[in-house]
């Protein structure tokens, strides 16, 4: 057979292999029922504490990203600003109530850099894996990225979901979903895969949402918050009908695309990927590393080996976790990736089960 043909066969059964391998990992209906009623559960206990504090789901709970069994991310959103609500102070006694009135284990670390209770609740029959679960307090930014994810998501739900909730699994299996040791965020690899389909492929699978002009101008009031730019284009009924695009590469070519693009093509050493702008040198930033620091400095030094543009809190970079041997790690996963998927083997099923071993 010629090779065109073979070629487009594999990538065909690669993408429905892609589709049979995160359909099982999504949550069961019966966990995201009993995750909401935690979350009002709890809502209701801190509203014991301060009537005017709402309690928010984001990340991956709700950006539709999200795996079975995941953490669930929390917020308090205090409504009454004369309330003056401290917010270490807030989550100590959120912990004390919490230990009081609920079986979970409670751990509040009120002096982080930004002050979160931690619960976890032990398996049963209906979790078997339990519950584990950050609450923040204030974090509106994160409620705004986690919308600007879903709306992503919903513009190409079959490519985008597929692309992201594989490579989440894929880094986890691969053990380079660790940000306390030196690797990516799930939220970092999520980014990155919009500013492929975004920015890199040719024509674009996504729009840049945050450069689509609003149909109605808006004040600079309406699209501030908390001294960020927070805008874009979020009417997802307006996009369905006027933004389709022409690019048809099934997920599969998307995900071998991506691979590729990530081994050999983007040049970690000077560039930055924004999914705000596209890709911006880290000399524009400022996200330089300084050569001549020794000794003390290792850490600062390390900060800028990945930079990711965090799409609203431009001056932070999301992959500050990422030291050099984390960006060597994952580089090297890339490149094995591509390996494996390009060196055609006859069923794309077992590339996708070598690819996460
Ligand atoms: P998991 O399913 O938990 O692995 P997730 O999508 O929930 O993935 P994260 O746990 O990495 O992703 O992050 C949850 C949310 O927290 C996503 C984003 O709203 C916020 N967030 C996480 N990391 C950062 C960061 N470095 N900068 C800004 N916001 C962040
Ligand atoms: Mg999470």
């Amino acid at each position: 057979m010629h090779p065109g043909v073979l070629h487009r066969r594999f990538l065909n059964d690669l993408s429905s292999s892609l589709f049979s391998f995160v359909l099982p990992l999504l949550p069961t209906n019966e966990e995201l029922t009993v995750k909401e009623e935690v979350r009002g559960l709890i809502e209701k206990l801190i509203k014991t504490i301060e009537p005017s504090a709402r309690l928010l789901s984001f990340g991956s709970s709700c950006n539709s990203f999200g795996l079975r069994n995941s953490d669930m991310d929390l917020v308090v959103l205090i409504d009454d600003p004369s309330a003056g609500i401290e917010p270490s102070h807030f989550v100590a006694m959120m912990g004390d109530l919490l230990e009081r009135e609920t079986n979970f284990d409670v751990k509040p670390l009120p002096k982080a850099r930004i002050p979160i209770l931690k619960l976890t609740l032990a398996p049963s029959p209906a979790l078997p894996f339990g519950i584990a679960c950050d609450i923040g307090i204030e974090n509106r930014l994160a409620i705004e990225n986690t919308r600007l994810l879903l709306t992503y998501a919903t513009i190409d739900p079959a490519r985008v979901r597929t692309l992201v909730l594989f490579l989440k699994v894929w880094a986890k299996r691969r053990r380079i979903n660790s940000p306390y040791r030196g690797t990516l965020s799930s939220y970092g690899f999520t980014l990155m895969v919009l500013y492929f389909l975004v920015h890199v492929k040719q024509p674009p699978v996504l729009p840049n949402l945050q450069r689509i002009a609003p149909i109605t101008p808006l004040s600079e009031e309406q699209v501030m918050l908390e001294g960020r730019n927070v805008y874009f284009f979020d009417d997802v009924e307006t996009l369905r009908q006027e933004w389709s695009s022409i690019n048809y590469e099934p997920v599969g070519e998307l995900l071998i695309d991506f691979f590729r693009f990530f081994s050999h093509d983007f040049q970690f050493n000077n560039s930055v990927l924004s999914l705000r702008a596209g890709q911006l040198t880290k000399e524009s930033k400022g996200w330089v590393n300084d050569i001549d620091v020794g000794g003390l400095n290792e850490m600062a030094r390390d900060r800028n080996r990945l930079c990711i543009e965090d799409p609203f809190e431009v001056t932070y970079n999301v992959a500050r976790t990422v030291t050099k041997d984390g960006l060597y790690t994952i580089r090297g996963e890339f490149m094995r990736a591509t390996r494996i998927l390009t060196q055609r083997p006859d069923r794309a099923v077992l590339a996708l089960a070598e690819l996460c071993r």
